[in-house]
Parts: structure tokens; C-alpha cells; sequence
């Protein structure tokens, strides 16, 4: 078992926490106030996060594009983020993407059948929110939270939600006809994350936007492993203490997002997928061809990742300059898809907005008698007019010797970028922007 090495009251006394106690956390009234600057005033946009000051995260990066949004804490999830807009240089105004963001749990199950953790409803993620080190966000600033219910009542105000900006590299390259005249330009990205301590673990939440409107979600693990699961037997652990000592339990982490999409500022919202299919060249050919179709996804799904499949979520209001649907495509991370549990079975799903539908297992709202605890049980059905996407990432844990001390972080996520978005790269020169549709020669 995982005890909390500070003796923390964990298990699972988070589970009969109230609805009121779900509700929002404030921020102390220096700190995070005062981290905004005058960027205030200027042309405030309908569509821009409508939150004040304290609770608004907005970042003009340096490459012209600006992200905004608000964000809120709860006891169990976490940090949400909320009215997330995108804003490219040239765009008139933010363009919204997600109505809501955030973790939906994350699922930990041994693979001795010992045991299995719901960590954010039932082992105390949202509590355990730490603080940072001023060296953890470079660049940046650490806001204060006030944690609901934190396991330190007489300090409920965690210094632990850190925005900053980094460079990602190459945002693109094109060159001409000799190396003076390079296009070039080096990304920027916002971060957001936090750190939730559970049990040995810390988990790093990250979120990252970048200048191109791509946003990664991604959870890392970090901390230490559990030493009172160095009792594995064979095929069920890996040796990490001299010779053949100290098996430490392998087990799965399973992170659900839910993200609620909101394109363009409505939440009615179309899911398509996208499947190929390759086949050998026609005779006298000289490859082989491959066709991609396209179904609307009309009702509730549980979906499964494929080789060359993919989906997107489609604005039914906004159309770009190209007079196409804005879309945001869903590009799934690398995962190892646990099977041991109904809802675990599914890479992603797509629901019907529904208030009490908040996390993936353990559902801790009242959805009714009969609705069922986890989102598989959600999917029965309905009419998918406003779409809440589910998306399961899972990273099977065999500890190796590297894993001490202290455990490297291990990262597991995906992606969204924007399709159609805007009617060409949001970071073309100006200088380019006559080539839409249309590449001149000799560039
Ligand atoms: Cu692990």
C-alpha cells in the first residue's frame, strides 16, 4: 500500500466530501493581483476570459500571439482552466477554443491485483497541491491558490500555480535560394502547471499553448517510488536494490483529460473521425494509394485509437478567412491502454454535456440513480450536440534502477491542434502572406 510518508490523511475520506466543498478556491488578495500588469484596459473583446484579475492568465507571446484564459481550483481535480482563447497576430479578436480543461482522474491500478488508486477522488490530488520553489518556474510567476479542503487547514494558501514562457525551437524553416534568406522563427510556448503530491508520487500537470495554437497536456510523475511496494513476484515487478532485491511493483497510470469544448464561443460543436485506408498500387501504378474518409460522429462514442485514424471538433459558427470551419483535431499521445476496466478500455470518448459528469471513474456528482460511476457508462446513446471529449492516456510502470532517487519524471499526454483555424500559418511573415492557395516560384 501507498502510506503518505508525512502521515496526511488520505485514503479515501475525500470521497464523501460535500458539492459545496467542490466549489471554487480564491486567491489571497496581494500575490496573484499584483502579478497583473496594466495589460489590462486595452480593447477588452467580447469573447476575452471573463474573470477578473486574479483569476486570469493572459500571455502575449513574443512571436505576436495571445493566449487568455481563467482558471479556478477544486479539492479533487485540480487546477481547471476555463474560456481558453486563442488570439493570433492579425486575428481581430480571441477566438475561443475550450469552455473547460482539466484533469478527470488518475487511475492506478497494481499489476498484482493488490490494489487500485482513483487518485484524484479517492487518494487526495487536488489536496495535496504544493508549493514551488521560485527556481521551479523560471521566468515566471507562481500564483497562490487556496486549496478547498488542503490537508493544512491553517495554511490553506499554496504558492503552487506557476505560468511562464518557453521556447520550443523551430516554429518553422523555409529557405530561399541562399542561406541569407532564411525564413525562419524560434516558438514560444505559455506554460501552465502545477504539482499535486499523492502518496510517494508528485505529479507535474502541465499545459502548454503555443504560439501556433497548439495546446499539449501532459501529466509527469515524479517524486519517488513507493518502498512499500518492493514486494513484487515474478513477471509482476523489476529489481531496483543490489541483485535480486527490492522488486518494486509495476502498476499503470491512466490519466483521463476532459476538455469541453467551446469553438468559437458556442458550445454546439461537431465531432468528426477520420480513418485511411491503404491499398496496393492499380496496375501500371507506381505506389500504392490511400483514401481518407470522413464520419460524423452524430451520437455518443467510445473510441479507440488507430493506426491513421484521428479526430476533430468542428465549429458550427466560425469559419476562418478561407471560409472554412474553424476545427480543433484531437492528436493522440503515445499510450498504454489498460484493458483490466470498463472504462479504461477506450482511448477516448465523447459525451453529451452533462453538469454531473466531472470525472472518468469514481464519479464523485450525482448523476442519478442508475447513471453510473464512469464515463463509459455515459456513453448510451445521446444526440452529440455539445461534445465533452475524454481522452485516456496510459503509461505502464516497470520501475527500473534509474527510478531512484528521485524518480526521474515520467511524462504521459496528448494534443490539439487547430485545423482550419485560421486561413494559413498564424505566424507567416507578412512578407509570405500573399501565398494562400498559392506558392510562388523561386521564393
Ligand atoms: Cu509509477
Amino acid at each position: 500500500m501507498r502510506v503518505n510518508r508525512i502521515s496526511r490523511a488520505r485514503g479515501r475520506t475525500a470521497v464523501g466530501l460535500s458539492v459545496a466543498a467542490l466549489a471554487v478556491g480564491a486567491t489571497t488578495a496581494a500575490g496573484p493581483a499584483l502579478a497583473q500588469p496594466a495589460a489590462a484596459p486595452k480593447a477588452a473583446p467580447a469573447a476575452a476570459a471573463d474573470c477578473s484579475a486574479a483569476y486570469r492568465i493572459e500571455q502575449k507571446l513574443a512571436t505576436g500571439t495571445t493566449w487568455t484564459m481563467c482558471w479556478h481550483y477544486e479539492s479533487e481535480a485540480g487546477l481547471v482552466l476555463e474560456n481558453i482563447s486563442y488570439q493570433p497576430k492579425g486575428e481581430p479578436r480571441p477566438i475561443r477554443v475550450l469552455t473547460s480543461a482539466k484533469l478527470a482522474q488518475i487511475h492506478v491500478p497494481y499489476d498484482d491485483g493488490s490494489v487500485e488508486y482513483d487518485d484524484l477522488t479517492g487518494a487526495g490530488f487536488g489536496q495535496g497541491m504544493m508549493n514551488m520553489a521560485p527556481g521551479e518556474c523560471p521566468g515566471g510567476t507562481i500564483k497562490t491558490v487556496k486549496v478547498p479542503d488542503g490537508v493544512d487547514p491553517e495554511n490553506p494558501n499554496v504558492k503552487g500555480l506557476c505560468t511562464t514562457t518557453r521556447s520550443r525551437g523551430h516554429a518553422y524553416r523555409m529557405q530561399g535560394d541562399t542561406a541569407n534568406k532564411v525564413w525562419q522563427r524560434q516558438g514560444k510556448d505559455l506554460l501552465v502547471y502545477t504539482v499535486n503530491q499523492v502518496g510517494w508520487y508528485e505529479y507535474i500537470t502541465e499545459w502548454r499553448f503555443q504560439d501556433d495554437g497548439t495546446v499539449n497536456m501532459n501529466v509527469g510523475a515524479t517524486g519517488s517510488l513507493s518502498p512499500d511496494d518492493y514486494d513484487a513476484g515474478d513477471g509482476r515487478g523489476w529489481p531496483i536494490g543490489k541483485g535480486a532485491k527490492s522488486y518494486a511493483t509495476s502498476h499503470s497510470h491512466n490519466v483521463f483529460w476532459r476538455l469541453n469544448f467551446g469553438l468559437d464561443g458556442s458550445s454546439k460543436n461537431k465531432v468528426e473521425q477520420y480513418d485511411s485506408v491503404v491499398s496496393p498500387p492499380v496496375a501500371g501504378g507506381e505506389a500504392p494509394r490511400n483514401k481518407t474518409t470522413r464520419k460524423s460522429i452524430t451520437k455518443e462514442l467510445a473510441g479507440n485509437a488507430k493506426n491513421m485514424r484521428w479526430w476533430r471538433v468542428v465549429s458550427t459558427v466560425g469559419k476562418n478567412k478561407d471560409e472554412h470551419a474553424r476545427s480543433y483535431e484531437i492528436i493522440p499521445g503515445a499510450s498504454s491502454k489498460y484493458p483490466g476496466r470498463s472504462f479504461t478500455k477506450h482511448d477516448i470518448y465523447f459525451t453529451q454535456y452533462k453538469k454531473c459528469e466531472q470525472f472518468a471513474s469514481n464519479n464523485l456528482r450525482n448523476c442519478g440513480s442508475g447513471a453510473g460511476k464512469s464515463v463509459d457508462k455515459w456513453v448510451n446513446g445521446q444526440a452529440l450536440t455539445h461534445p465533452v471529449a475524454w481522452v485516456n492516456v496510459g503509461f505502464h510502470h516497470v520501475a527500473r534502477d534509474e527510478d531512484q532517487q528521485p524518480m526521474p519524471v515520467h511524462w504521459q499526454g496528448f494534443s490539439i491542434a487547430p485545423r482550419d483555424v485560421t486561413a494559413m500559418n498564424p505566424l507567416t511573415p507578412p512578407a509570405l502572406a500573399d501565398q494562400n492557395g498559392q506558392v510562388q516560384g523561386g521564393s
